[in-house]
């Protein structure tokens, strides 16, 4: 494994057996709440920040729809739906029946249980409270240990220039099953948007920073194109790893390995890693993908090879050990918190 070179690693000393670590993971939907949900069950979940993509945001009927946050809520809350791991477990649909006996019935669907998340977010964010405190609130409620903060209190946009002409991200992404070929993705209102309050601060103090194996262009570089968490990344003292989101050339989930083709590149956990190259320290690749190692390698990226899938709860723990130990390694200076409960326990 080769030593990272592009960003030098913390030179301070060794840390109390008492510190917590303070781990922060940027993600966006189901990957992100999957490996969110590992880190929370390996290490200390009060220690975790989760900062999540809200570019995929919209409106539907005046309730504001935050799905990513709201994955990552239900998923670290015990709650998500196994099927689609979006939405709540056991949910019904009796307000879309009802909605399409009015014959009104909107492409995108709430559940009946998650309207009361939609609901009680809108409701508070008219009484003037930013998302960041709402979100803080919702998880609260919902017994959520680790702190789950929106990349932004601001109104940023993901959209996809197709060739069906310019897509909101929830029109490509449900409406039309991201089959349309992309050209280019951009991200409105990001350069007025202020980063969440505190979330410069916790990935300046983090021992520890995941990219999730999310979607690098759909759901994390809408965190990164805000403004200053770039430099703030690549000025970081903790080891930033990054998991792959793609396994011999497929995306495990979503359209990644299309958008990469339609962009010109080739999709590979190479070609993440060269994404993620200018601050990642680490790079955690596929079983499956292990011939690729030398390649990343060769951009002074240390490289882990692992099964990077997660089936089930215990996979995400595993993974998650396995990403703290590996930035451990990286920084072997700072003792890891890693704690993975015997599957089971
Ligand atoms: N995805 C769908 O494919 N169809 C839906 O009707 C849908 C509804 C939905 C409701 C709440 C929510 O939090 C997520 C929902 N999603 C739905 C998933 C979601 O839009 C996407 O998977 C993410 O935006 C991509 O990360």
């Amino acid at each position: 494994m080769l030593p990272h070179t592009a960003r030098p690693l913390a030179q301070s000393g060794p840390i109390a057996d008492n510190d917590v670590m303070n781990c922060i993971a940027l993600a966006g939907g189901v990957g992100g709440a999957k490996l969110a949900d590992g880190l929370a069950r390996a290490t200390d979940a009060d220690s975790l920040t989760v900062i999540v993509n809200t570019g995929d945001d919209f409106d539907l009927y005046g309730l504001h729809i935050s799905p990513d946050l709201d994955t990552v809520m239900y998923t670290l809350a015990g709650m998500a739906n196994p099927e689609t791991g979006w939405g709540i477990a056991g949910d019904t649909w009796h307000n879309f029946e009802m909605l399409d006996k009015y014959g009104v019935a909107p492409w995108f669907r709430l559940g009946d249980r998650d309207l009361a998340t939609h609901l009680l977010r809108t409701k508070m964010l008219a009484d003037g409270q930013p998302l960041s405190v709402v979100t803080r609130e919702l998880c609260r409620r919902l017994n959520v240990a680790p702190r789950v903060m929106p990349m932004s209190d601001d109104p940023v946009r993901t959209v996809i220039a197709t060739e069906q002409g310019l897509l909101p991200f929830q029109e490509y992404f449900v409406r039309h099953g991201w089959q349309p070929v992309a050209h280019a993705i951009t991200f409105e209102g990001c350069d007025e948007a202020e980063a969440a309050p505190g979330m410069l601060r916790a990935i300046e103090t983090a021992d520890t920073i995941v990219i999730c194996p999310s979607n690098p262009y759909l759901s994390i570089d809408p965190i990164l194109s805000l403004r200053g968490v770039r430099d703030v990344l690549l000025n970081a003292t903790a080891p930033i790893i990054a998991v792959t989101p793609i396994i011999a050339g497929e995306a495990v989930k979503g359209p990644a390995a299309k958008l990469m083709r339609e962009l010109g590149l080739e999709p590979s956990a190479v070609e993440v890693a060269r994404h993620y190259a200018d601050f990642v320290n680490g790079f955690v690749l596929d079983t499956r993908d292990a011939g690729l190692a030398s390649q990343i390698e060769a951009m002074g990226i240390g490289v882990l090879i692992t099964d990077t899938l997660m089936t089930t709860p215990d996979d995400r723990a595993r993974l998650a050990c396995d990403v703290i130990g590996f930035a451990d390694r990286l920084q072997p200076e700072k003792l890891g918190g890693c704690k993975l409960r015997q599957p089971g326990a």
